[in-house]
């Protein structure tokens, strides 16, 4: 085969991943297998696919069953889910035989201790260091965190979900503009030190997941996040959050080269999403 005919093919599967279901993936017995929405950049889906990416975990992706009812069955889409894991927020994470990781805190970890040897480290080994990694984390990730709060700015079904409430969707953008705030800061101190990177001086899972995950209120092209049929309103809604006031002032040029960055020096981009693009 040509170099070329390679990496055509390289190309058509890297737009269109294969997905399998998730009956096949429970069935599996060997392999890192993790639930996404085609065409979606769910967030915590993205971000853990960024971490395996850097941490060269090869995935199989598995299609997350939806909400509601199967219209043939009558049955709930995700019974087998919840079957499985006790839950139903996507991503679930399967490897080899071992019990399923639904929370990022886990999928880290595992991710972590599968990577490959010449990977880089995501979890400082120095305890100084991963309590600041892990702080950061949280106050992205955690419950009260960025993400959280996003969610609960308007209401909609996952806004309930999350809390919703017209008091807390009313502190939530001065909550997300403080965790900016706070990364912003931090950038800047390790900027006077010649470092790039949130924690110490090398990336760690703080930069992974900070920068995913703030496409949420920082939105980037589509040379980094394609257009697909399916993200077209998350985006739109993403591109709001980023024009609301308090969270405009917070967003300072640091924070998007740094989010640029990470994306564009250590993710795979453009994002690989499957689905139909525009
Ligand atoms: N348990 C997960 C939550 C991840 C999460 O919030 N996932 C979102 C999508 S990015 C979700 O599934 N939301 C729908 C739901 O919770 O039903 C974690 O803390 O890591």
């Amino acid at each position: 085969m040509s170099d070329d005919e390679r990496s055509s093919i390289e190309t058509q599967e890297s737009q269109s991943p294969e997905f399998i279901t998730l009956d096949e993936a429970a069935a599996m017995t060997n392999g890192t297998r993790v639930t996404f929405i085609p065409g979606m950049q769910a967030m915590y889906s993205e971000a853990l696919k960024n971490i395996c990416f850097v941490k060269n975990v090869p995935l199989i992706r598995v299609l997350h069953p939806p909400m509601g009812v199967d219209e043939a069955t009558g049955k709930d889409r995700q019974a087998k889910l919840y079957e499985l894991t006790s839950q139903t927020s996507l991503p679930t994470m399967l490897h080899d035989k071992e019990r399923p990781r639904n929370v990022w805190i886990e999928q880290l970890a595992l991710a972590e201790r599968i990577g490959a040897a010449s990977s880089p480290a995501l979890i400082p080994d120095n305890f100084e260091l991963r309590a600041e990694v892990f702080g950061l984390c949280a106050i992205v990730l955690a419950e009260d965190g960025l993400i959280w709060n996003m969610r609960i700015l308007i209401d909609s079904p996952l806004g309930q979900k999350y809390g919703f409430s017209k008091e807390a969707s009313s502190a939530a953008p001065g909550k997300i503009a403080e965790a900016i705030t706070l990364i912003d800061r931090r950038l800047e101190a390790q900027e006077k030190r010649g470092l790039r990177y949130l924690v110490g001086d090398a990336l760690t899972a703080a930069d992974i997941y900070w920068a995913t995950l703030s496409m949420s209120i920082l939105p980037v092209p589509p040379e980094i996040m394609p257009r697909t049929r399916k993200n077209k309103g998350m985006l739109s809604y993403f591109e709001a959050n980023s024009q609301i006031p308090v969270i405009a002032e917070a967003l300072t040029k640091r924070i998007e080269d740094h989010q640029r960055f990470i994306l564009t020096t250590h993710c795979e981009t453009p994002a690989v999403l499957g689905g139909d693009s525009l």
